[in-house]
């Protein structure tokens, strides 16, 4: 185990600090030498190390692909409660039929307008292309894939397996984001493969990590935002603080890169995220709070804001999910993860008037009062690792999941259409509603359904399966149209304005969330899985696997 600078400092802070100016400084320094010494070159020689660069990106490259040839074999474990476990009770299996009927809209609808293409255009009845993935094609299909598997859609899964044989192309040139690009396509990939054992998804799923390995070519080792797949360049989005990477960016490449490992036979994977937390752990943290940005060259924060949505959200989920994936080995993540969380309710959690607690976002140590629709994720968060908090927190984490997914709910039913906007407010006189009109949009988004799932499952309390079915009649009553489900651009309106896209985390996460809160809790029961980001599932890799592991290598 790796010992860090963070829990060495827990015995003497005094020296921890210097320790730490002293590497800033250092940082600092090196950084300004670097500067220094580029100025001083001729444009030529500049030129000419680009070039050095780009030649030794791609030889790493080809070094990559010859490794990864033939993949070694794996023993495929049956899955775990993958299918079936429809409730006894008649009204709630009645429920669960529907929101299979509502998976069923939404992809006959892709597959009838824009099959092969990311995503569905509902009202224009066409197919729609997010830059996000590039050339990519097809991320509707591979979200969707494990949400069909469960729901035992049997054909339309064979038809998108089909697909991906024959059509799912990674030979492309094209500039994607890494962080979408793994959690929807090699989580999706990774959840189709563990569910089916299908060796087609192993192999995609590999190829794909392998083309996303140059984006770790940075002084830092953390990754760039941006990559184009196919020269093996990367970039950072241009309208972040002083060119870093994000946080829940890079933060959230974790889970999908250990299993990378575990199916290819080779730890390149795993290094190159485990090297992400050591970076972490190397750093001084203001208040012990993770600023959203990182610049990968200097290995230094950016700006220190700090949010527990967007921008900040799945770094932390990926920490709890690291510790239990890790069928409760991975100790460092554990204390990172909670060490994080206790910093958040210090400075972060708040309650308003009225008595509802929310997660503010924190800007050099002001807060605003402001929480995401993507912040709702955390109450399903806090109450799933409320089994392994430090002593005597147990019940407190649970509550806090239980506060948190009230006021999301109250997010909703302060609307008129019943589905929450994309960030709501606490001041100015309001709580839980959004107050500028760019906020007012939801793109059928899973955060709050999520926190239901898990409230649910850990607590049985059925308020959370009537919330849930809430939405679904919302979802049915504004969202849906003939060509599919369409997000809205004011959720305060009486009359739907529609944002024409059907989102392919509809299908991956929204839809699987809701089907599950009304199955039964051995359907995909959480000792076995975790989810990833994008809800795509990754069994925990047991003790026993990784014993077989080492012996193996
Ligand atoms: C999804 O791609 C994932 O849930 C991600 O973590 C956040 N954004 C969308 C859904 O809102």
């Amino acid at each position: 185990f790796h010992s860090s600078p963070a829990l060495q400092s827990a015995a003497d802070p005094a020296a921890a600090l210097e320790d730490n100016l002293a590497r800033i400084r250092e940082n600092h320094e090196r950084a300004l030498r670097e500067a220094k010494e580029t100025l001083q070159k001729l444009p030529e020689e500049i030129q000419r190390d680009i070039l050095l660069e780009k030649e030794k990106v791609a030889q790493d490259q080809l070094r990559d692909k010859a490794v990864f040839r033939r993949l070694p074999p794996v023993d495929f474990v049956p899955p775990i409660g993958a299918v079936g476990r429809e409730p006894a009770d008649a009204a709630i299996r009645e429920k669960r039929a529907k929101i299979k009927e509502m998976m069923k809209h939404a992809w006959n609808n892709y597959k009838r307008y824009a099959w092969g293409l990311n995503e569905l255009k509902p009202i224009s009845k066409e197919g729609h292309s997010s830059s996000l993935f590039g050339s990519i094609k097809g991320a509707t299909i591979v979200d969707a894939l494990d949400t069909l598997f469960i729901m035992e859609m049997k054909d339309e899964f064979e038809e998108a397996k089909s697909w991906v044989e024959e059509n799912l192309d990674f030979n492309v040139n094209a500039e994607v984001s890494v962080f979408e690009v793994n959690i929807r396509f090699v989580g999706g990939l990774l959840s189709a493969y563990y569910l089916s054992g299908e060796e087609i998804f192993r192999k995609k799923a590999v190829e794909l990590g392998v083309k996303l390995l140059p984006a770790f070519h940075t002084p830092s080792g953390i990754p760039w935002a941006l990559l184009n797949i196919k020269s093996g360049i990367g970039r950072n989005w241009p309208w972040a603080s002083g060119g870093s990477s994000i946080l829940a960016e890079f933060g959230t490449l974790h889970l999908e890169f250990l299993h990378l490992s575990h199916l290819s036979g080779n730890p390149i994977f795993a290094e190159k995220v485990m090297n992400i937390r050591t970076v972490l752990n190397n750093l001084e943290k203001p208040q012990g709070l993770y600023p959203n940005y990182l610049n990968p060259s200097s290995g230094q924060w950016g700006q220190y804001h700090v949010s527990v949505g967007g921008l900040g959200d799945s770094f932390y989920e990926y920490l709890l999910k690291a510790w239990l994936m890790s069928d409760k080995t991975d100790l460092e993540a554990k204390k990172m993860y909670f060490d994080a969380v206790q910093a958040i309710e210090t400075h972060l959690i708040r309650k308003s008037s009225t008595g509802l607690t929310y997660i503010a976002e924190w800007k050099g140590g002001l807060l605003e009062h402001k929480m995401g629709h993507l912040t709702c994720f955390a109450g399903g968060m806090f109450a799933l690792g409320a089994d392994d908090a430090p002593a005597g927190l147990t019940q407190h984490y649970l509550q806090l999941g239980a506060e948190i997914a009230r006021t999301c709910y109250e997010s909703y039913n302060r609307t008129y259409m019943k589905l929450g906007p994309e960030a709501f407010r606490f001041d100015g006189g309001v709580e839980a509603i959004a107050t500028r009109q760019n906020e007012k949009y939801y793109i059928l988004r899973p955060e709050v359904v999520e926190t239901y799932m898990y409230m649910w499952r850990l607590t049985h309390d059925p308020k959370y399966r009537k919330w849930a079915w809430e939405a679904v009649e919302a979802l049915e009553n504004h969202c849906r149209v003939n060509g599919g489900y369409s997000g809205l651009r004011d959720v305060y309106q009486r009359h739907e304005s529609y944002d024409d896209v059907q989102q392919s985390f509809f299908l991956a996460e929204t839809l699987k969330y809701l089907y599950l809160i009304f199955s039964d809790d051995d359907l995909l029961p959480l000792e076995h899985w975790v989810f990833n980001t994008e809800a795509h599932l990754l069994p925990i890799l047991s003790t026993n696997k990784k014993e077989v592991e080492v012996n193996e290598k």
